[in-house]
Protein backbone atom coordinates (compact mmCIF):
# COMPACT_ATOMS: atom_id res chain seq x y z
CA UNK A 1 0.00 0.00 0.00
CA UNK A 2 1.15 3.44 -1.07
CA UNK A 3 0.22 5.32 2.22
CA UNK A 4 -0.89 4.46 5.78
CA UNK A 5 -4.29 4.43 6.18
CA UNK A 6 -5.63 5.69 9.55
CA UNK A 7 -9.14 4.70 9.45
CA UNK A 8 -10.03 1.83 11.54
CA UNK A 9 -13.20 0.10 8.93
CA UNK A 10 -11.43 1.49 5.96
CA UNK A 11 -7.99 -0.92 6.93
CA UNK A 12 -9.83 -3.75 7.84
CA UNK A 13 -12.30 -3.30 4.93
CA UNK A 14 -9.44 -3.30 2.90
CA UNK A 15 -7.56 -6.12 4.05
CA UNK A 16 -10.83 -8.12 3.44
CA UNK A 17 -11.15 -7.22 0.06
CA UNK A 18 -7.03 -7.71 -0.56
CA UNK A 19 -7.39 -11.36 0.62
CA UNK A 20 -10.42 -11.96 -0.99
CA UNK A 21 -9.66 -10.57 -4.80
CA UNK A 22 -5.70 -11.42 -4.34
CA UNK A 23 -5.14 -8.04 -6.37
CA UNK A 24 -1.41 -8.17 -7.37
CA UNK A 25 -1.36 -4.31 -5.66
CA UNK A 26 -2.82 -1.97 -3.29
CA UNK A 27 -2.92 1.64 -4.09
CA UNK A 28 -4.45 4.89 -2.36
CA UNK A 29 -6.15 7.54 -4.49
CA UNK A 30 -5.53 11.02 -3.26
CA UNK A 31 -7.21 12.63 -6.66
CA UNK A 32 -4.04 14.95 -7.23
CA UNK A 33 -3.55 15.73 -10.56
CA UNK A 34 -0.06 14.20 -10.59
CA UNK A 35 -2.07 10.66 -10.10
CA UNK A 36 -4.41 11.39 -13.09
CA UNK A 37 -1.67 11.95 -15.31
CA UNK A 38 -0.07 8.75 -13.91
CA UNK A 39 -3.84 6.69 -14.79
CA UNK A 40 -3.65 8.07 -18.31
CA UNK A 41 -0.11 7.66 -18.98
CA UNK A 42 -0.57 3.59 -18.46
CA UNK A 43 -4.27 3.61 -19.81
CA UNK A 44 -1.75 5.27 -23.03
CA UNK A 45 0.97 3.01 -23.03
CA UNK A 46 -1.37 0.02 -22.87
CA UNK A 47 -3.31 1.47 -26.39
CA UNK A 48 -6.48 1.67 -23.59
CA UNK A 49 -6.75 5.12 -24.17
CA UNK A 50 -6.31 7.08 -27.41
CA UNK A 51 -5.34 10.74 -27.39
CA UNK A 52 -7.09 13.18 -29.33
CA UNK A 53 -5.23 15.99 -31.35
CA UNK A 54 -8.10 18.60 -31.35
CA UNK A 55 -8.66 17.84 -27.63
CA UNK A 56 -6.11 18.66 -25.22
CA UNK A 57 -5.81 16.82 -22.46
CA UNK A 58 -8.46 14.64 -23.94
CA UNK A 59 -8.97 10.86 -24.72
CA UNK A 60 -11.21 8.23 -26.35
CA UNK A 61 -11.99 4.71 -25.28
CA UNK A 62 -13.64 1.46 -26.47
CA UNK A 63 -15.82 -0.65 -24.16
CA UNK A 64 -16.60 -4.22 -25.12
CA UNK A 65 -19.37 -4.51 -27.24
CA UNK A 66 -21.01 -6.44 -24.61
CA UNK A 67 -20.53 -4.13 -21.80
CA UNK A 68 -22.04 -0.66 -23.29
CA UNK A 69 -24.74 0.69 -20.45
CA UNK A 70 -26.71 -0.26 -17.40
CA UNK A 71 -27.83 -3.64 -16.76
CA UNK A 72 -31.27 -2.92 -14.90
CA UNK A 73 -31.78 -6.84 -15.19
CA UNK A 74 -28.87 -7.76 -13.63
CA UNK A 75 -29.02 -4.97 -10.47
CA UNK A 76 -30.52 -5.89 -6.92
CA UNK A 77 -31.80 -4.31 -4.47
CA UNK A 78 -30.52 -6.76 -1.14
CA UNK A 79 -32.83 -6.56 1.49
CA UNK A 80 -33.95 -8.36 4.43
CA UNK A 81 -37.57 -8.95 2.96
CA UNK A 82 -38.85 -8.87 -0.57
CA UNK A 83 -41.21 -6.99 0.28
CA UNK A 84 -38.80 -4.25 1.11
CA UNK A 85 -37.61 -4.08 -1.95
CA UNK A 86 -40.46 -3.62 -3.87
CA UNK A 87 -41.87 -5.20 -7.28
CA UNK A 88 -39.75 -2.86 -9.12
CA UNK A 89 -36.70 -3.95 -8.49
CA UNK A 90 -34.78 -7.45 -8.29
CA UNK A 91 -34.30 -9.25 -4.99
CA UNK A 92 -32.56 -11.94 -4.04
CA UNK A 93 -31.64 -12.30 -0.20
CA UNK A 94 -28.63 -10.87 1.31
CA UNK A 95 -27.23 -13.46 2.00
CA UNK A 96 -27.40 -15.68 -1.00
CA UNK A 97 -26.40 -12.83 -2.93
CA UNK A 98 -23.53 -11.98 -0.95
CA UNK A 99 -22.53 -15.86 -1.58
CA UNK A 100 -22.78 -15.85 -4.95
CA UNK A 101 -20.35 -12.75 -4.83
CA UNK A 102 -17.85 -14.12 -2.86
CA UNK A 103 -17.97 -16.78 -4.97
CA UNK A 104 -17.24 -14.50 -8.28
CA UNK A 105 -14.39 -12.25 -6.09
CA UNK A 106 -12.66 -14.88 -4.99
CA UNK A 107 -9.10 -13.84 -6.74
CA UNK A 108 -10.94 -11.72 -9.05
CA UNK A 109 -8.17 -9.12 -9.26
CA UNK A 110 -5.31 -11.18 -9.92
CA UNK A 111 -2.79 -9.57 -12.13
CA UNK A 112 -4.10 -6.38 -10.84
CA UNK A 113 -3.73 -3.03 -9.10
CA UNK A 114 -6.59 -2.53 -6.09
CA UNK A 115 -7.42 1.24 -6.31
CA UNK A 116 -8.75 2.96 -3.05
CA UNK A 117 -10.59 5.79 -4.39
CA UNK A 118 -12.23 7.99 -1.32
CA UNK A 119 -14.89 10.43 -2.59
CA UNK A 120 -17.39 13.12 -1.60
CA UNK A 121 -20.62 13.27 -2.70
CA UNK A 122 -21.29 16.83 -2.27
CA UNK A 123 -18.70 19.68 -1.24
CA UNK A 124 -16.27 18.07 0.88
CA UNK A 125 -17.34 18.35 4.38
CA UNK A 126 -20.15 19.60 4.01
CA UNK A 127 -23.42 18.90 6.16
CA UNK A 128 -25.64 17.22 3.22
CA UNK A 129 -22.67 15.44 1.64
CA UNK A 130 -21.63 11.71 2.06
CA UNK A 131 -18.16 10.16 2.11
CA UNK A 132 -17.82 6.97 -0.20
CA UNK A 133 -14.81 4.96 -0.90
CA UNK A 134 -14.70 2.77 -3.90
CA UNK A 135 -12.53 -0.10 -4.59
CA UNK A 136 -11.58 -0.85 -8.09
CA UNK A 137 -9.29 -2.58 -10.45
CA UNK A 138 -10.08 -0.81 -13.00
CA UNK A 139 -8.09 2.49 -14.27
CA UNK A 140 -10.83 3.79 -16.25
CA UNK A 141 -12.92 3.59 -13.26
CA UNK A 142 -10.69 5.70 -10.88
CA UNK A 143 -9.83 8.62 -13.64
CA UNK A 144 -13.94 8.61 -14.32
CA UNK A 145 -14.30 8.80 -10.69
CA UNK A 146 -11.60 12.02 -10.24
CA UNK A 147 -13.81 13.74 -12.52
CA UNK A 148 -17.27 12.61 -11.15
CA UNK A 149 -16.69 12.72 -7.71
CA UNK A 150 -14.46 14.62 -5.46
CA UNK A 151 -11.87 12.06 -4.78
CA UNK A 152 -9.39 14.07 -2.63
CA UNK A 153 -7.19 12.65 0.57
CA UNK A 154 -9.01 15.44 2.64
CA UNK A 155 -11.87 12.75 2.85
CA UNK A 156 -9.29 10.68 4.45
CA UNK A 157 -8.65 13.31 6.54
CA UNK A 158 -12.03 13.52 7.01
CA UNK A 159 -12.73 10.86 7.59
CA UNK A 160 -10.21 10.68 11.02
CA UNK A 161 -10.21 7.29 12.89
CA UNK A 162 -13.30 6.19 13.45
CA UNK A 163 -15.52 8.35 10.70
CA UNK A 164 -17.95 6.41 8.95
CA UNK A 165 -18.00 5.87 4.89
CA UNK A 166 -20.12 4.02 2.16
CA UNK A 167 -18.24 1.27 1.08
CA UNK A 168 -18.35 0.69 -2.77
CA UNK A 169 -16.68 -2.75 -4.19
CA UNK A 170 -16.23 -2.76 -8.13
CA UNK A 171 -14.40 -5.37 -10.08
CA UNK A 172 -14.62 -5.83 -13.73
CA UNK A 173 -14.22 -9.29 -12.86
CA UNK A 174 -11.16 -10.78 -15.13
CA UNK A 175 -8.31 -12.02 -13.18
CA UNK A 176 -5.47 -12.26 -15.55
CA UNK A 177 -3.34 -15.56 -15.13
CA UNK A 178 0.69 -15.06 -15.21
CA UNK A 179 1.77 -13.85 -18.56
CA UNK A 180 -1.69 -13.79 -19.65
CA UNK A 181 -2.54 -10.78 -22.41
CA UNK A 182 -4.85 -8.43 -21.05
CA UNK A 183 -8.13 -7.53 -23.41
CA UNK A 184 -8.62 -3.71 -23.95
CA UNK A 185 -11.57 -3.62 -21.98
CA UNK A 186 -11.61 -6.92 -19.36
CA UNK A 187 -15.46 -7.52 -18.29
CA UNK A 188 -17.33 -10.43 -16.98
CA UNK A 189 -20.00 -12.11 -19.79
CA UNK A 190 -23.59 -10.22 -18.43
CA UNK A 191 -24.93 -13.89 -16.95
CA UNK A 192 -22.22 -12.86 -14.33
CA UNK A 193 -22.86 -9.27 -13.85
CA UNK A 194 -24.21 -8.19 -10.50
CA UNK A 195 -25.10 -4.61 -9.55
CA UNK A 196 -26.06 -4.90 -6.03
CA UNK A 197 -26.97 -2.65 -3.19
CA UNK A 198 -27.80 -3.68 0.35
CA UNK A 199 -29.59 -0.54 1.69
CA UNK A 200 -29.60 -1.94 5.07
CA UNK A 201 -26.29 -1.82 5.67
CA UNK A 202 -25.45 1.01 3.23
CA UNK A 203 -23.32 -1.12 1.07
CA UNK A 204 -22.69 -1.47 -2.82
CA UNK A 205 -21.27 -4.56 -4.47
CA UNK A 206 -20.40 -4.19 -7.93
CA UNK A 207 -19.26 -6.84 -10.59
CA UNK A 208 -18.48 -8.09 -13.62
CA UNK A 209 -18.65 -4.67 -15.74
CA UNK A 210 -17.04 -1.41 -16.35
CA UNK A 211 -19.41 0.83 -17.70
CA UNK A 212 -20.53 3.89 -16.81
CA UNK A 213 -23.32 3.57 -13.69
CA UNK A 214 -22.35 0.04 -13.20
CA UNK A 215 -19.17 1.00 -12.12
CA UNK A 216 -18.69 4.79 -11.36
CA UNK A 217 -20.38 3.69 -8.32
CA UNK A 218 -20.59 7.47 -6.64
CA UNK A 219 -23.73 8.10 -9.17
CA UNK A 220 -26.49 5.83 -9.59
CA UNK A 221 -25.46 3.06 -7.36
CA UNK A 222 -24.59 5.74 -4.46
CA UNK A 223 -26.19 8.91 -4.86
CA UNK A 224 -29.61 7.70 -6.21
CA UNK A 225 -30.52 3.77 -4.66
CA UNK A 226 -28.23 4.10 -1.59
CA UNK A 227 -29.21 7.69 -1.01
CA UNK A 228 -32.80 7.36 -1.65
CA UNK A 229 -33.21 4.68 0.70
CA UNK A 230 -31.16 6.50 3.43
CA UNK A 231 -33.37 9.82 2.18
CA UNK A 232 -36.55 8.00 3.37
CA UNK A 233 -35.27 7.00 6.49
CA UNK A 234 -34.15 10.60 7.45
CA UNK A 235 -36.48 13.19 5.60
CA UNK A 236 -35.25 14.04 3.02
CA UNK A 237 -34.77 13.66 -0.72
CA UNK A 238 -32.79 12.56 -3.30
CA UNK A 239 -34.13 12.62 -6.59
CA UNK A 240 -32.63 11.46 -10.56
CA UNK A 241 -33.16 15.51 -11.55
CA UNK A 242 -31.16 18.06 -13.17
CA UNK A 243 -31.20 21.46 -11.03
CA UNK A 244 -31.20 24.76 -13.21
CA UNK A 245 -31.32 28.51 -12.32
CA UNK A 246 -33.35 30.56 -14.82
CA UNK A 247 -33.50 34.36 -14.02
CA UNK A 248 -35.27 36.20 -15.99
CA UNK A 249 -35.25 40.05 -17.80
CA UNK A 250 -36.04 41.77 -14.35
CA UNK A 251 -33.25 39.92 -12.42
CA UNK A 252 -35.65 37.56 -10.21
CA UNK A 253 -34.47 33.78 -9.61
CA UNK A 254 -36.16 30.71 -10.26
CA UNK A 255 -34.69 27.48 -9.11
CA UNK A 256 -36.18 24.34 -11.43
CA UNK A 257 -35.53 20.30 -10.67
CA UNK A 258 -37.03 18.13 -13.54
CA UNK A 259 -36.96 14.45 -13.71
CA UNK A 260 -36.82 12.51 -16.66
CA UNK A 261 -35.36 9.09 -17.66
CA UNK A 262 -32.06 8.75 -18.89
CA UNK A 263 -31.42 9.56 -22.43
CA UNK A 264 -34.17 12.17 -22.39
CA UNK A 265 -32.89 15.17 -22.36
CA UNK A 266 -31.68 16.04 -19.07
CA UNK A 267 -28.00 17.22 -19.62
CA UNK A 268 -29.70 19.32 -22.68
CA UNK A 269 -32.22 21.31 -20.34
CA UNK A 270 -29.95 21.55 -17.59
CA UNK A 271 -27.59 23.67 -19.70
CA UNK A 272 -30.11 25.41 -22.24
CA UNK A 273 -29.52 28.80 -23.38
CA UNK A 274 -32.57 30.43 -23.99
CA UNK A 275 -34.21 31.96 -27.35
CA UNK A 276 -36.36 34.02 -25.41
CA UNK A 277 -34.79 37.33 -25.15
CA UNK A 278 -33.28 38.88 -21.93
CA UNK A 279 -33.83 35.15 -19.82
CA UNK A 280 -30.74 33.48 -18.46
CA UNK A 281 -30.28 29.90 -17.04
CA UNK A 282 -27.38 28.15 -15.64
CA UNK A 283 -26.72 24.69 -14.80
CA UNK A 284 -26.25 23.88 -11.32
CA UNK A 285 -26.52 19.80 -11.71
CA UNK A 286 -27.75 17.52 -14.98
CA UNK A 287 -28.65 14.50 -13.63
CA UNK A 288 -28.90 13.76 -9.46
CA UNK A 289 -31.01 16.01 -6.84
CA UNK A 290 -30.33 15.82 -3.49
CA UNK A 291 -33.15 17.96 -1.30
CA UNK A 292 -33.65 18.96 2.11
CA UNK A 293 -35.87 21.22 4.04
CA UNK A 294 -34.07 24.34 4.69
CA UNK A 295 -34.61 26.86 7.84
CA UNK A 296 -37.22 28.81 6.26
CA UNK A 297 -39.09 25.69 5.06
CA UNK A 298 -38.70 26.00 1.54
CA UNK A 299 -36.81 22.71 0.12
CA UNK A 300 -33.19 23.17 -0.87
CA UNK A 301 -31.09 21.13 -3.33
CA UNK A 302 -27.16 20.14 -4.03
CA UNK A 303 -25.73 18.73 -6.77
CA UNK A 304 -23.84 15.80 -5.40
CA UNK A 305 -21.47 15.14 -8.58
CA UNK A 306 -18.75 16.86 -9.61
CA UNK A 307 -18.90 16.56 -13.20
CA UNK A 308 -21.47 14.84 -16.34
CA UNK A 309 -21.51 11.47 -17.72
CA UNK A 310 -23.23 13.04 -20.87
CA UNK A 311 -24.83 10.74 -23.98
CA UNK A 312 -22.96 12.02 -26.72
CA UNK A 313 -25.01 11.37 -29.62
CA UNK A 314 -27.11 13.71 -30.48
CA UNK A 315 -25.26 16.46 -28.73
CA UNK A 316 -23.81 19.32 -31.20
CA UNK A 317 -23.54 23.40 -31.37
CA UNK A 318 -27.25 23.05 -32.41
CA UNK A 319 -28.51 21.24 -29.60
CA UNK A 320 -26.34 22.05 -26.53
CA UNK A 321 -23.90 24.41 -27.32
CA UNK A 322 -22.64 24.69 -23.41
CA UNK A 323 -22.32 20.94 -22.94
CA UNK A 324 -20.15 20.93 -26.31
CA UNK A 325 -18.01 24.19 -24.57
CA UNK A 326 -17.40 22.03 -21.41
CA UNK A 327 -15.93 18.85 -23.59
CA UNK A 328 -13.10 20.97 -25.78
CA UNK A 329 -10.02 19.83 -23.66
CA UNK A 330 -9.87 17.46 -20.05
CA UNK A 331 -13.01 15.31 -21.04
CA UNK A 332 -13.08 11.44 -21.49
CA UNK A 333 -15.25 9.76 -24.43
CA UNK A 334 -16.65 6.46 -24.42
CA UNK A 335 -17.49 4.41 -27.88
CA UNK A 336 -17.67 7.82 -29.87
CA UNK A 337 -16.10 7.08 -33.25
CA UNK A 338 -12.80 8.47 -34.24
CA UNK A 339 -12.17 10.01 -37.47
CA UNK A 340 -8.84 9.94 -39.65
CA UNK A 341 -7.68 13.18 -37.82
CA UNK A 342 -7.92 11.53 -34.99
CA UNK A 343 -10.97 13.90 -33.58
CA UNK A 344 -14.10 12.02 -31.84
CA UNK A 345 -17.10 11.90 -33.62
CA UNK A 346 -21.02 10.68 -33.29
CA UNK A 347 -24.32 10.96 -34.68
CA UNK A 348 -25.96 14.62 -34.63
CA UNK A 349 -22.66 16.32 -34.22
CA UNK A 350 -22.72 19.38 -36.35
CA UNK A 351 -21.12 19.54 -39.78
CA UNK A 352 -21.57 16.57 -42.29
CA UNK A 353 -20.22 12.97 -41.45
CA UNK A 354 -16.92 12.09 -41.53
CA UNK A 355 -15.66 10.76 -45.19
CA UNK A 356 -14.22 7.72 -43.50
CA UNK A 357 -13.97 6.72 -39.23
CA UNK A 358 -13.13 3.99 -37.27
CA UNK A 359 -16.50 3.46 -35.20
CA UNK A 360 -16.79 2.44 -31.87
CA UNK A 361 -16.16 -1.38 -32.13
CA UNK A 362 -13.21 -0.19 -33.82
CA UNK A 363 -14.12 -1.13 -37.46
CA UNK A 364 -13.74 0.62 -40.53
CA UNK A 365 -16.78 3.05 -40.80
CA UNK A 366 -18.35 5.21 -43.85
CA UNK A 367 -21.48 7.16 -44.08
CA UNK A 368 -22.75 4.79 -46.38
CA UNK A 369 -21.97 2.22 -43.40
CA UNK A 370 -25.55 0.00 -42.23
CA UNK A 371 -24.52 0.38 -38.05
CA UNK A 372 -23.93 3.64 -36.56
CA UNK A 373 -20.49 4.88 -35.58
CA UNK A 374 -20.87 6.19 -32.73
CA UNK A 375 -22.46 3.44 -30.12
CA UNK A 376 -26.22 5.35 -29.07
CA UNK A 377 -24.90 5.30 -25.58
CA UNK A 378 -21.60 6.53 -25.75
CA UNK A 379 -20.81 8.91 -23.08
CA UNK A 380 -18.38 11.72 -22.46
CA UNK A 381 -17.11 12.87 -19.41
CA UNK A 382 -16.38 16.44 -18.47
CA UNK A 383 -16.17 18.28 -14.97
CA UNK A 384 -18.55 20.68 -14.12
CA UNK A 385 -16.30 23.43 -13.66
CA UNK A 386 -16.09 23.71 -17.05
CA UNK A 387 -19.25 24.10 -18.21
CA UNK A 388 -19.62 27.89 -18.83
CA UNK A 389 -22.71 28.20 -17.74
CA UNK A 390 -22.27 26.50 -14.12
CA UNK A 391 -23.76 28.26 -11.86
CA UNK A 392 -21.81 30.15 -9.34
CA UNK A 393 -23.77 28.79 -6.46
CA UNK A 394 -23.53 25.36 -7.29
CA UNK A 395 -21.23 23.56 -4.75
CA UNK A 396 -23.36 26.41 -1.90
CA UNK A 397 -23.37 23.49 0.75
CA UNK A 398 -27.40 25.08 1.54
CA UNK A 399 -28.02 24.38 -1.91
CA UNK A 400 -30.37 26.40 -4.12
CA UNK A 401 -34.30 26.85 -3.17
CA UNK A 402 -36.48 25.12 -5.71
CA UNK A 403 -39.49 26.80 -6.81
CA UNK A 404 -40.57 24.39 -9.29
CA UNK A 405 -40.51 20.50 -9.76
CA UNK A 406 -41.44 19.09 -13.77
CA UNK A 407 -41.25 15.69 -14.70
CA UNK A 408 -41.77 14.40 -17.95
CA UNK A 409 -40.82 11.32 -20.32
CA UNK A 410 -40.46 10.42 -24.27
CA UNK A 411 -43.69 10.15 -25.68
CA UNK A 412 -44.72 10.67 -29.63
CA UNK A 413 -48.26 10.54 -28.70
CA UNK A 414 -51.09 11.36 -26.32
CA UNK A 415 -49.08 13.69 -23.79
CA UNK A 416 -49.40 17.27 -24.47
CA UNK A 417 -46.15 19.95 -24.65
CA UNK A 418 -46.66 21.14 -21.00
CA UNK A 419 -49.63 20.86 -18.31
CA UNK A 420 -49.45 21.99 -14.83
CA UNK A 421 -50.97 19.75 -11.78
CA UNK A 422 -53.77 20.83 -9.85
CA UNK A 423 -52.45 20.75 -6.68
CA UNK A 424 -49.37 18.26 -4.55
CA UNK A 425 -51.42 15.16 -4.31
CA UNK A 426 -52.07 15.28 -8.22
CA UNK A 427 -48.77 16.23 -9.11
CA UNK A 428 -47.03 13.00 -7.03
CA UNK A 429 -49.46 11.08 -9.48
CA UNK A 430 -48.64 12.54 -12.38
CA UNK A 431 -44.88 11.72 -11.49
CA UNK A 432 -45.93 8.21 -10.46
CA UNK A 433 -47.47 7.30 -13.47
CA UNK A 434 -45.12 9.12 -15.87
CA UNK A 435 -44.03 6.98 -18.86
CA UNK A 436 -41.62 7.08 -21.15
CA UNK A 437 -40.45 5.03 -24.35
CA UNK A 438 -36.72 3.08 -23.45
CA UNK A 439 -33.73 4.01 -24.51
CA UNK A 440 -30.08 2.97 -25.04
CA UNK A 441 -29.27 3.88 -21.62
CA UNK A 442 -30.22 0.62 -20.79
CA UNK A 443 -29.21 -2.76 -22.05
CA UNK A 444 -32.54 -4.30 -23.89
CA UNK A 445 -35.39 -3.08 -26.47
CA UNK A 446 -35.57 0.73 -26.96
CA UNK A 447 -38.61 2.43 -28.41
CA UNK A 448 -41.32 0.72 -25.49
CA UNK A 449 -43.39 2.17 -23.26
CA UNK A 450 -42.78 1.80 -19.50
CA UNK A 451 -44.26 3.55 -16.78
CA UNK A 452 -41.22 5.03 -15.12
CA UNK A 453 -42.51 6.78 -11.76
CA UNK A 454 -40.73 10.03 -11.25
CA UNK A 455 -37.71 8.43 -13.71
CA UNK A 456 -36.63 6.71 -10.25
CA UNK A 457 -37.76 2.79 -11.75
CA UNK A 458 -34.43 1.85 -12.09
CA UNK A 459 -32.77 3.53 -8.89
CA UNK A 460 -35.40 3.71 -5.91
CA UNK A 461 -33.79 1.94 -3.72
CA UNK A 462 -36.42 0.66 -1.61
CA UNK A 463 -40.45 -0.12 -2.62
CA UNK A 464 -42.16 2.10 -4.58
CA UNK A 465 -45.23 2.10 -3.18
CA UNK A 466 -43.08 3.48 0.03
CA UNK A 467 -41.67 6.26 -2.40
CA UNK A 468 -44.49 7.66 -3.52
CA UNK A 469 -45.78 7.96 0.03
CA UNK A 470 -42.56 9.68 0.84
CA UNK A 471 -43.41 12.24 -2.15
CA UNK A 472 -46.64 12.73 -0.42
CA UNK A 473 -45.41 13.53 3.38
CA UNK A 474 -43.10 16.03 2.27
CA UNK A 475 -45.64 17.48 0.35
CA UNK A 476 -47.12 17.53 3.92
CA UNK A 477 -43.96 18.81 5.39
CA UNK A 478 -43.75 21.64 3.07
CA UNK A 479 -47.02 22.86 2.58
CA UNK A 480 -47.44 25.95 0.55
CA UNK A 481 -43.74 26.31 0.41
CA UNK A 482 -43.91 23.51 -1.76
CA UNK A 483 -42.47 23.72 -5.47
CA UNK A 484 -45.21 23.70 -8.16
CA UNK A 485 -45.62 20.66 -9.94
CA UNK A 486 -45.77 20.52 -13.88
CA UNK A 487 -45.66 17.82 -16.44
CA UNK A 488 -44.18 17.70 -20.23
CA UNK A 489 -43.18 16.01 -23.17
CA UNK A 490 -40.51 17.57 -25.61
CA UNK A 491 -41.19 14.37 -27.88
CA UNK A 492 -44.41 14.69 -29.11
CA UNK A 493 -44.71 13.82 -33.12
CA UNK A 494 -47.10 14.83 -36.08
CA UNK A 495 -48.92 11.43 -37.55
CA UNK A 496 -46.02 11.67 -40.19
CA UNK A 497 -43.26 11.15 -37.39
CA UNK A 498 -41.48 14.43 -37.19
CA UNK A 499 -41.15 16.26 -34.28
CA UNK A 500 -44.11 18.85 -33.18
CA UNK A 501 -41.91 21.16 -30.86
CA UNK A 502 -38.53 22.53 -31.68
CA UNK A 503 -37.31 21.64 -28.05
CA UNK A 504 -33.57 22.70 -26.99
CA UNK A 505 -32.92 26.90 -26.33
CA UNK A 506 -37.32 26.83 -27.15
CA UNK A 507 -38.43 25.00 -24.04
CA UNK A 508 -36.97 28.27 -22.17
CA UNK A 509 -40.56 29.57 -23.36
CA UNK A 510 -42.55 26.74 -21.45
CA UNK A 511 -40.15 27.59 -18.69
CA UNK A 512 -41.04 30.89 -18.43
CA UNK A 513 -44.76 29.97 -18.81
CA UNK A 514 -44.16 27.70 -15.67
CA UNK A 515 -42.23 30.82 -13.96
CA UNK A 516 -45.54 33.13 -15.08
CA UNK A 517 -47.55 30.50 -13.27
CA UNK A 518 -45.37 30.62 -9.62
CA UNK A 519 -45.94 34.31 -9.77
CA UNK A 520 -49.63 34.31 -10.41
CA UNK A 521 -49.16 36.10 -13.65
CA UNK A 522 -51.42 34.17 -16.10
CA UNK A 523 -54.26 31.61 -15.53
CA UNK A 524 -54.94 28.34 -17.01
CA UNK A 525 -57.03 26.23 -19.06
CA UNK A 526 -58.64 23.28 -16.84
CA UNK A 527 -58.60 20.20 -18.81
CA UNK A 528 -59.08 16.40 -17.46
CA UNK A 529 -55.50 15.85 -17.17
CA UNK A 530 -53.82 18.77 -15.73
CA UNK A 531 -54.32 22.93 -16.14
CA UNK A 532 -53.21 23.84 -19.63
CA UNK A 533 -51.88 27.43 -21.03
CA UNK A 534 -54.65 29.57 -22.06
CA UNK A 535 -54.15 30.68 -25.98
CA UNK A 536 -51.29 33.24 -26.23
CA UNK A 537 -49.64 32.97 -22.48
CA UNK A 538 -46.93 30.48 -24.01
CA UNK A 539 -44.27 33.02 -25.69
CA UNK A 540 -43.85 32.10 -29.30
CA UNK A 541 -42.44 34.91 -30.35
CA UNK A 542 -40.26 34.72 -33.24
CA UNK A 543 -40.89 30.33 -33.55
CA UNK A 544 -41.78 28.86 -36.75
CA UNK A 545 -44.75 26.22 -35.55
CA UNK A 546 -47.75 25.70 -37.94
CA UNK A 547 -51.11 26.18 -36.21
CA UNK A 548 -51.69 23.21 -36.92
CA UNK A 549 -48.74 21.80 -35.15
CA UNK A 550 -49.33 23.90 -32.27
CA UNK A 551 -52.82 22.44 -31.61
CA UNK A 552 -51.76 18.93 -32.39
CA UNK A 553 -49.01 19.37 -29.87
CA UNK A 554 -51.79 20.44 -26.88
CA UNK A 555 -54.08 18.05 -28.13
CA UNK A 556 -56.07 15.99 -25.57
CA UNK A 557 -57.66 13.40 -26.82
CA UNK A 558 -60.09 11.95 -24.06
CA UNK A 559 -60.12 8.89 -25.74
CA UNK A 560 -56.64 8.35 -25.93
CA UNK A 561 -56.42 9.22 -22.22
CA UNK A 562 -59.25 6.55 -21.46
CA UNK A 563 -56.83 3.89 -22.69
CA UNK A 564 -54.14 5.19 -20.82
CA UNK A 565 -56.47 4.20 -17.57
CA UNK A 566 -56.00 0.16 -17.67
CA UNK A 567 -51.89 0.95 -18.06
CA UNK A 568 -52.03 2.62 -14.56
CA UNK A 569 -54.31 0.38 -12.64
CA UNK A 570 -52.26 -2.42 -14.10
CA UNK A 571 -49.31 -0.27 -13.06
CA UNK A 572 -50.70 0.41 -9.37
CA UNK A 573 -51.72 -2.73 -8.69
CA UNK A 574 -48.38 -3.81 -8.29
CA UNK A 575 -47.98 -1.74 -5.14
CA UNK A 576 -51.00 -3.76 -3.53
CA UNK A 577 -51.41 -2.25 -0.11
CA UNK A 578 -48.45 -0.54 -0.30
CA UNK A 579 -49.86 2.32 -2.85
CA UNK A 580 -50.99 5.16 -0.70
CA UNK A 581 -54.90 5.35 -0.74
CA UNK A 582 -54.22 9.30 -1.50
CA UNK A 583 -53.01 8.22 -5.28
CA UNK A 584 -56.14 5.80 -5.47
CA UNK A 585 -58.23 8.67 -5.39
CA UNK A 586 -56.55 10.41 -7.29
CA UNK A 587 -57.10 7.39 -9.88
CA UNK A 588 -60.78 7.81 -9.75
CA UNK A 589 -60.83 11.15 -10.04
CA UNK A 590 -58.86 11.07 -12.77
CA UNK A 591 -61.23 8.08 -14.35
CA UNK A 592 -64.45 10.22 -13.46
CA UNK A 593 -63.08 13.68 -15.36
CA UNK A 594 -62.02 11.47 -18.48
CA UNK A 595 -66.27 10.35 -18.15
O1 LIG B 1 -24.56 4.86 -17.01
S1 LIG B 1 -25.24 5.88 -16.19
O2 LIG B 1 -26.16 5.22 -15.27
O3 LIG B 1 -24.30 6.65 -15.43
C1 LIG B 1 -26.07 6.95 -17.20
C2 LIG B 1 -27.55 6.87 -17.14
O4 LIG B 1 -28.12 5.84 -17.47
O5 LIG B 1 -28.18 7.87 -16.78
MN1 LIG C 1 -29.30 9.64 -15.27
Amino acid sequence: MNVEVNNTKLNTWIKEVSDLCQPDSVYVCNGSKDEYDQMIKTLLDSGIAMPLDKRPNSYLFRSDPSDVARVEDRTYISTTSQDEAGPTNNWMAPNELKAIMKDLYKGCMKGRTLYVIPFSMGPIGSPISKIGVEISDSPYVVINMHMMTRVSDRVLELLGTDGDFIPCLHSIGAPLAEGQEDSKWPCAPIDKKYISHFPEENLIWSYGSGYGGNALLGKKCLALRIASAMARREGWMAEHMLILRLTNPEGKQYHIAAAFPSACGKTNLAMMQPSIPGWKCECVGDDIAWMKIGPDGRLYAINPEAGFFGVAPGTSYETNPMAMDSIRENALFTNCALTDSNEVWWEGMDGDPPAHAIDWKGNDWTPASSTDAAHPNARFTARASQCPVICEDWEKPEGVPIDIFIFGGRRSTVVPLVQEAFNWDHGVFLGSTAASETTAANIGSVGNLRRDPFAMTPFCGYNMGDYFKHWLDMGDKLGDKAPRMFYVNWFRKSEDGKFLWPGFSDNSRVLKWMCERVDGKVETQETPIGLLPKEGDLDVDGLEVSKEDFQELFKIDTDAWKTEIPDIEKHFSKFGDRLPERLKKQLDEFRKRLD
